[in-house]
């Protein structure tokens, strides 16, 4: 849409939700341009965009199309050239974020204004792609080389205060856009000056030389902090040819390195992560319309370390929280804790005093249910036991106004169990929060068989506030994350009892890509934890079923893991703050004994055997989680092992890998497992049907999308 206010035209892009520069938006925009050059009357142009953001990039969708086919990306390049070439000085003006080929769009204006609340930033590396619309071009040339290789390679975006320090942008307007938009492209026109086009200025492009310390560093960088997205690097190559090449032979540098990374195939896995994050918040019955209540005021039970997560997460959301426990000694130890964990955002230059000061005024402790009945939501964070949990429920019924919706964050429990013991089961869901739930994103959205849909829609509404990802899942015994993270655990236990040990199948999870290895995980999670949940979950009730044997003499012997300094491995405080995991020999000799005395055969275990086993494990659950309705999609189990579990963000999540390994040779080595290594590797008989219809879990979900495509959730 063009509006013409005197000698300024205004074009204005409006695709919502996030006006992505698509197909039919680079056309448009080419015609209104095309336009308004030919106006005389027209002196110069702003380009701003209708709803909540100004571009949130080229369309993922085109560009996910281009990486299953020919990996060409959209193509900007003529719209910016355009853009640029127009004898009117264009004005680009930002609000909400402008990020990706929608910053690239404003580089090539002549000028940019922002609001100061705008954010901009090329997050193309997150996606497994590098800028491929000239930005690794322009930005090194707006901002230095530096800053552009940080933001590039973070993907975080920035904010207009920062571009505006940095001469990415030109002016922060305070007040309306479009006015102080239109003011500045008269300040501009009044100076007379030629306007700046972006490929022309080098002054801040420095020489190789100069250059060189940076792009090592960047290049140390990528190498540890993503070495397993080629992006990373190709994204310094194409800053690189910036500062050693003519601008268009950079272009057409960056355009080789692009389609390099959309042919990647961590690029395939981040855009289904992507999508899939997006897609989790669909819920059949859960629309648009769906009621949801807004969350202003929370009570969490429970001050220990998930309650005092949950309590920040809040508070850093704008939430008032209600913060209680029984003693007035268990409130302190949770509130030093959540004083010291701020203490260590200040430390680390993310939190300013001012804004903790905020967080901790949205904080009362207390030990009563003073002002329970405000709370939108109550959040139940206590002590792991049935018993207990009813309890504390029984005594919210009484004390929160009728809508109020009340949460468990159990980890394993039975949520119909605990809804039981009110007068509302309608009212209760499962809110499975992840340690550091103030860090952790995953939101596991346990719904009970009562559970109303407007408190799943207020559900998904809350996890979005927090900056979490909510997903969906059924009530069944371990929910979808824990349920599949115990045939993983389990098996790697009997690996080391065959032969491996604890340190080489850390070292091999680590190196296929897991955040943390699956001992590691287990003393960090602590082995009483795990020990009460087999209890709780009756696992290996059933004599007939293989059970590990050495975790539960460990729990015997208080090696509880980093809590207790032991656990698989040995913790001492001098070595990376008591976190590192150290071999310990003792566990080594306790483990080979009691495979021998077990009868075990013990033997040299390959790394490969290692990682199928351990990852064909959690697969094989995965798919008999989809097919008892425990997720709505394939894409949510990827979505909960990403964001909870330190599963790889680029192999897509456990199912979107099968797919890529292949569900029939997938399902042909578990078929080999069951017959080597006995009935707990059973094939998933949904596993067996796709791997021989030779379908693929994206398929299957894609068919789900059809079946339910309704109006999106709230
Ligand atoms: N293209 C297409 N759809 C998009 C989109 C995009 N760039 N960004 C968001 N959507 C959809 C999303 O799928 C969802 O759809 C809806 O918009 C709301 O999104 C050449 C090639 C802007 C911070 O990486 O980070 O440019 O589920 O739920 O939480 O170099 O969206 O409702 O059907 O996320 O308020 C680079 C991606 C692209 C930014 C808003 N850009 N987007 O967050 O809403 S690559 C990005 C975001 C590129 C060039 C290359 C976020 C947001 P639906 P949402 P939100």
């Amino acid at each position: 849409m063009v509006t013409v206010d005197g000698d300024i035209a205004v074009v204005q892009i409006d695709n919502p939700p996030v006006n992505a520069l698509d197909r039919g938006v680079r056309e448009a925009l080419a015609s209104a341009l095309a336009r308004v050059a030919a106006d005389a009357a027209v002196r110069a142009v702003v380009i701003a965009s209708a709803g909540r953001t100004f571009v949130a990039g080229a369309d993922i969708g085109e560009l996910e199309r281009a990486a299953w086919s020919d990996g060409v990306g959209p193509d900007l390049h003529p719209l910016l050239a355009q853009v640029e070439d127009l004898a009117k000085p264009v004005v680009a003006a930002i609000h909400g974020t402008a990020l990706g080929g929608g910053l690239e769009l404003a580089m090539a204006c002549h000028y940019r204004v922002a609001v100061e609340s705008a954010r901009l930033g090329l997050p193309e590396v997150t996606l497994g792609i590098i800028p491929g619309a000239e930005g690794t071009q322009r930005l090194p040339r707006l901002v230095g080389v530096e800053k552009a290789l940080d933001m590039g390679l973070s993907g975080r975006p920035i904010p207009a205060s920062d571009a505006h320090a940095s001469g990415l942008v030109d002016q922060i307007v305070e007040g309306d856009l479009l006015a102080g938009a239109t003011a500045f492209a008269r300040e501009q026109l009044a100076r007379g000056a030629p306007h700046p086009r972006t490929r022309d200025r080098s002054d801040k492009l420095g020489t190789p030389g100069q250059n060189a310390p940076a792009f090592a560093a960047a290049r140390e960088t990528a190498r540890k902090t993503k070495p397993h997205i080629p992006a990373a690097a190709l994204f310094i190559d194409a800053v690189e040819a910036a500062v050693t090449l003519p601008f268009d032979a950079g272009v057409r540098r960056e355009r080789e390195l692009s389609a390099e990374s959309v042919r990647s195939e961590p690029c395939k896995a981040l855009l289904h992560v992507f999508f899939a994050e997006r897609a989790a918040a669909k819920v059949p019955d859960v629309t648009r319309d769906t009621p949801a209540l807004p969350v202003n005021k929370v009570a969490i039970i429970g001050a220990g370390t998930m309650g005092g997560g949950i309590a920040m997460a809040c508070a850093n959301a704008g939430i008032t929280v209600h913060l209680v426990d029984t003693t007035p000694a268990a409130l302190d130890r949770g509130m030093d804790a959540v004083r010291r964990n701020y203490a260590a955002s200040v430390k680390r230059g993310r939190l300013t005093e001012a804004a903790v000061a905020e967080r901790l005024a949205r904080i009362t402790p207390q030990l009563d249910h003073k002002d329970f009945d405000e709370a939108e939501v109550v959040i139940e964070a206590v002590f792991e036991s049935m018993e207990l949990k009813q309890r504390v429920f029984a005594e919210l019924n009484a004390v929160t106004r009728p809508g109020c919706v009340l949460a468990t964050n159990t980890s394993t429990l039975d949520i119909d169990a605990i809804a039981s013991v009110t007068s509302r089961p309608e009212r209760v869901v499962g809110l499975h929060f992840f340690s550091p739930a103030n860090v952790m994103r995953l939101l596991e959205i346990v719904r009970g068989g009562a559970t109303s849909p407007d408190v799943v829609a207020t559900a998904l509404g809350l996890a979005k506030r927090l900056g979490k990802v909510g997903v969906v899942v059924r009530n069944l015994p371990g929910f979808v994350g824990n349920r599949m993270m115990f045939p993983y655990m389990y098996e790697t236990q009997f690996l080391v009892e065959e032969g491996a040990t604890p340190e080489q199948v850390d070292r091999v999870l680590t190196r296929w890509g897991m955040a943390m290895g699956m001992f590691a995980v287990d003393d960090m999670a602590g082995l009483d934890v795990a020990w009460r949940v087999r209890q709780e979950l009756g696992h290996f009730r059933d004599p007939s079923v293989r059970r590990p044997l050495v975790a539960d003499q460990l729990y015997a012997m208080g090696r509880y893991g980093q809590k207790t300094g032991s656990g698989w491995f040995r913790y001492s405080p001098d070595v990376g703050g008591g976190r590192t995991p150290i071999p310990d020999p003792e566990v080594l000799d306790l483990i080979a004994r009691t495979a021998t005395d077990a009868g075990i055969t013990r033997r040299e275990i390959s790394d490969e055997e290692i990682e199928q086993r351990a990852i064909y494990a959690l697969i094989n659950e995965g798919v008999r989680v989809l097919a008892d309705g425990g997720a709505l999609r394939a894409s949510d189990i990827d979505v909960v092992y990403v964001n909870g579990y330190g599963f790889p963000a680029w192999r897509g999540g456990p199912m979107f890998y099968a797919d890529r390994v292949g569900l029939r040779s997938i399902y042909e080595r578990i078929a080999e497992f069951h017959r080597e290594l006995g009935p707990r590797w059973e094939p998933a008989p949904l596993l067996a049907r796709l791997a021989h219809e030779g379908r693929t879990f994206r398929a299957l979900d894609a068919e789900l999308a059809e079946r339910t495509a309704a109006p999106a959730s709230a």
